[in-house]
């Protein structure tokens, strides 16, 4: 009788020596899309090597399985199959053999999902994942705390107030609410995490957050951890406003690549290009001080092909050993032709990007090329950067990085771009403005304004803004607040506000006076005029943050 291809790879399982199956200790599934990288990363760090499974036989052949999902339901679920994974997946699973999954990783033990309707999950516990119905911004970015349903060996060495990194549009909603192992509050409480016999799953990164994650993880490694409840039980959890620190990178004239930072764009001073450091140290640096998100911008990413020159893929596999925080990385992203004429699409730059450590990639010239084409035609082609990459590892891995400069106008009607009255008058009196965009790092101003291209972009797939603010920059004068409530008003995104900050009273004003969900900052990190943890000691009791010493 011919064999079933399970039958087929559960015989393989025992045909592999014994020596084999003990040195695997942890095998991880790379379906092929998002940053697994870091999953790796971090089970290093704590001393285990990983196994990445590029054979269906490999699953079944795992002693502990780690399922890192990343992108979108419909994506992940077309590859599992495509790879024939998931007929071992689910034999691994319903034969109870230790699991963690993460972010998609968990929505696919479910039978469904809305973002991709029609299409079946692993159906390992019934019901499906749901897109999130609410007031505030979608996706689910940032750190939030957990609520414990369950006792779990993942739990040993937590206090219970930890928070851990999010980032998602989809939540998982269970019809056996006994499987719910942690829930999560953002407008609605949520299943944040399952558990059931060795089952485990969370819809938060443990690879992504910090101290506290890698603790997890390392329970989850362990042999010896017992089943166990953390002493501080929130009855409510809270998004924290992250604070980001911002590494503008290039290459000065002796050819080093260094940080650098402008004043309104402008990184020379007396001729050469300011020097503030070396981008893998710095960001090791923000990530030890306590920073939620670390974000490199190439700056002249729109004059060079990442793909040539590898010195940004190498910072970012090199910082994502030591941060365990999310990284960003902007500059370049856009189709390429190369001197020999051969073609580069922007998703295959993102592809190189994700692939060496990053968890978002933003773009920036290329998203106002984008819009204006948009504009003209009033159709999504569904070929542009935004659109393909957020199709693949989804819209929250899309941030969209604007560089507005303020044009001033003395009456509301001279232009059709959405014009504000302002309180910070122009050099001749001027009481409106209106923010144009820019491209090639501030170089070239467009018939354009940041409130559009923010609401395009959105419309086409774009997760996050990145709100830069020419005026602003390196000015220490303080987030453009007009600028910052006309672009978040007209969105459904989260939305970080950058440029201008010089005092840690600066963050209390733009996360009071906006509602933007994370603040940026540069020059007043890399002077070590005011330390990122100094920010954060001053918001404490004042705004919702995650603490430095998680
Ligand atoms: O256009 O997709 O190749 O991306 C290029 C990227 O590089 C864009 O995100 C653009 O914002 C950035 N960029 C280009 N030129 C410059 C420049 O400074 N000459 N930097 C530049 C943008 C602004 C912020 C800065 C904040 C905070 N830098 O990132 O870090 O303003 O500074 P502050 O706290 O010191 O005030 P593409």
């Amino acid at each position: 009788m011919a064999q079933t291809l399970l039958q087929q790879l559960k015989m393989q399982r025992h045909w592999l020596p014994n020596s084999v199956l003990q040195s695997i200790m942890i095998t991880l599934l790379d379906y092929g899309a998002g940053n697994v990288r870091s999953v790796i990363n971090a089970i290093e760090k704590l001393g285990e090597s990983v196994k990445v499974a590029q054979f269906s036989r490999e699953i079944l052949a795992a002693e502990k399985l780690v399922f890192p999902g990343v992108g979108s339901f419909g994506n992940m679920i077309h590859i599992l199959n495509q790879k024939n994974y998931m007929e071992p997946l689910r034999a691994y699973l319903k034969e109870d053999r230790p699991f963690l999954g993460i972010c998609l990783g968990l929505q696919a033990l479910f039978e469904a999902s809305e973002e991709a309707p029609g299409l079946a999950g692993l159906g390992i516990f019934k019901g499906c994942a749901r897109r999130f119905n609410i007031q505030r911004s979608v996706p689910h970015i940032g750190w939030n705390g957990i609520q414990f349903k369950q006792s779990s060996k993942l739990f040993n060495g937590l206090r219970g107030d930890e928070k851990f990194y999010f980032v998602h549009s989809y939540y998982v909603d269970p019809i056996e609410s006994d499987v719910a192992m942690t829930t999560t509050d953002y407008d609605i409480e949520f299943v944040s995490g399952v558990q059931k016999g060795n089952i485990i799953a969370t819809q938060f990164h443990p690879e992504k957050s910090g101290a506290a994650g890698l603790t997890l993880l390392k329970n989850f490694i362990q042999k010896d951890r017992t089943l166990v409840s953390p002493t501080i039980q929130k009855t409510e959890t809270a998004l924290a406003k992250r604070i980001i620190a911002c590494l503008d990178v290039r290459t000065n004239d002796q050819g080093d690549l260094v940080v650098t930072k402008g004043d309104q764009y402008d990184v020379r001073e007396k001729g050469a290009v300011r020097n503030l450091g070396k981008p893998v140290e710095l960001a090791h640096r923000y990530y030890k001080e306590g920073a939620d998100e670390i974000t490199f911008l190439n700056i002249t990413g729109f004059r060079d092909f990442p793909l040539e020159d590898m010195p940004m893929l190498e910072v970012l596999k090199q910082t994502s050993k030591t941060a365990f925080v999310p990284l960003t990385i902007g500059g370049g992203i856009q189709d390429y032709t190369d001197k020999d004429g051969r073609r580069y699409s922007a998703l295959e730059v993102a592809n190189e990007y994700f692939r060496s450590g990053a968890d978002k990639i933003s773009i920036g010239s290329d998203a106002v090329a984008i819009v204006e084409a948009y504009l003209r035609t009033g159709t999504k082609t569904g070929k542009s950067s935004i659109e393909q990459i957020s199709k693949v590892y989804g819209n929250q891995a899309v941030v969209i990085s604007i560089d507005p400069r303020r044009v001033y106008l003395s009456s509301k009607d001279e232009v059709r771009h959405p014009v504000i009255e302002t309180k910070i008058t122009g050099p001749k009196g001027e009481q409106y403005c209106w923010f144009q965009c820019t491209v090639k790092g501030g170089r070239e101003g467009r018939d354009l304004d940041a409130v559009t291209l923010a609401k395009v972009c959105e419309l086409l797939g774009a997760g996050e803004i990145l709100l830069n603010c020419i005026d602003r920059d390196g000015t220490n004068l303080g987030f453009d607040l007009e600028l910052i409530n006309a672009v978040k008003r007209a969105v459904r995104i989260p939305v970080i506000a950058s440029s201008g900050a010089g005092c840690a009273e600066h963050f209390q004003d733009v996360f009071e006076k906006t509602d933007v969900e994370s603040a940026l900052a540069a020059g007043i990190f890399h002077r070590r005029e005011v330390p990122i943890s100094e920010v954060k000691a001053f918001l404490q009791g004042k705004v919702e943050i995650r603490p430095c010493d998680q």
